[in-house]
């Protein structure tokens, strides 16, 4: 195979999806002050969406999140975190996690103020990935049921309120996954502000938040485990304008000649 043909391959295993989540750019509304049963909304502590702020312009759009406190405002909280969470149901994606082969991506971008020693700086964002009902996700008012997996990144951030910085957290998703459980959080590791009097956080925010669901072997359209004939017959079936599909191996919202070339290059097993 030509060089060419290798750098098409490699874009087609970099390719992602669609944002799966709710408003994570928080231009719409502010997070609920409860933990999430149902799909589709942030909740848990105190925090707020709003314009630009302390000197903070909004990574996208014309809102961002504030994190205020590690708890319900005004009621104090565990200390620790300011933590919101979104639950996203998988059913759409069902086949992929059934196959082995989905990848969940979690990206969000953080920024602080800058006011001293004493002003916290780090941010963690998490996926977890849990079966049953989002119902079942809180088991009490301030706790959360055990996952069937997590991946976790904690950021510690500059000091300067005019750049943004971007984690990512990556995630195979286990067989059985029903949906993802989405976290971020500005951390309290500067343990110096905990009276009731003060605020925890100064000038803590989030935007751009996006989680997308791709496949680790985008070449193996019928998920077999690899790829041959079958998925060279379903991409010359599905030939055309065709997005979201799985023969759209490239993910340019078309399926032809290119998607012939990356499974073909990536003919063999796919693991
Ligand atoms: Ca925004
Ligand atoms: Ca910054
Ligand atoms: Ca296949
Ligand atoms: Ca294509």
């Amino acid at each position: 195979m030509s060089t060419l043909l290798v750098t098409i391959a490699l874009t087609a295993a970099a390719a992602t999806g669609s944002n799966e989540l709710l408003d994570g750019g928080f231009e719409t509304t502010s997070p609920r002050a409860s933990l999430p049963t149902v799909t589709g909304a942030w909740g848990f502590d105190a925090a707020v969406a709003t314009g630009p702020a302390l000197g903070v312009e909004p990574l996208e759009g014309e809102r961002m999140l504030q994190f205020l406190a590690t708890g319900p405002l005004g009621a104090g909280g565990d200390g620790i975190s300011a933590d919101l969470w979104q639950l996203v149901d998988l059913a759409p994606h069902r086949e992929l996690i059934a196959a082995g082969h989905a990848v969940a991506r979690l990206q969000a971008g953080f920024n602080r103020v800058h006011l001293g020693p004493a002003t916290d700086t780090q941010f963690t964002a998490t996926l977890r990935a849990y079966d049953g009902t989002s119902a079942r996700f809180a088991v009490s008012r301030t706790r959360v049921r055990a996952s069937l997996s997590e991946a976790r990144v904690t950021l510690e951030t500059d000091d300067d309120p005019t750049t943004w910085e971007t984690v990512t957290v990556l995630d195979r998703i286990p067989a059985g996954t029903a949906f993802l459980a989405v976290h971020i959080g500005a951390l309290e590791n500067r343990q110096n502000d905990l009276r009731a009097e003060t605020l925890e956080l100064h000038g803590h925010f989030a935007d751009a938040v996006t989680l997308t669901i791709d496949t680790l072997c985008p070449a193996d359209v019928d998920l077999d485990g690899g790829v041959g004939l079958m998925d060279l017959v379903r991409v010359l079936d599905e030939w055309g304008v065709c997005a979201p599909c799985s023969s759209d191996v490239d993910r340019d919202g078309v399926v032809g000649l290119s998607d012939v070339i990356a499974v073909m290059t990536a003919w063999g097993s796919c693991r």
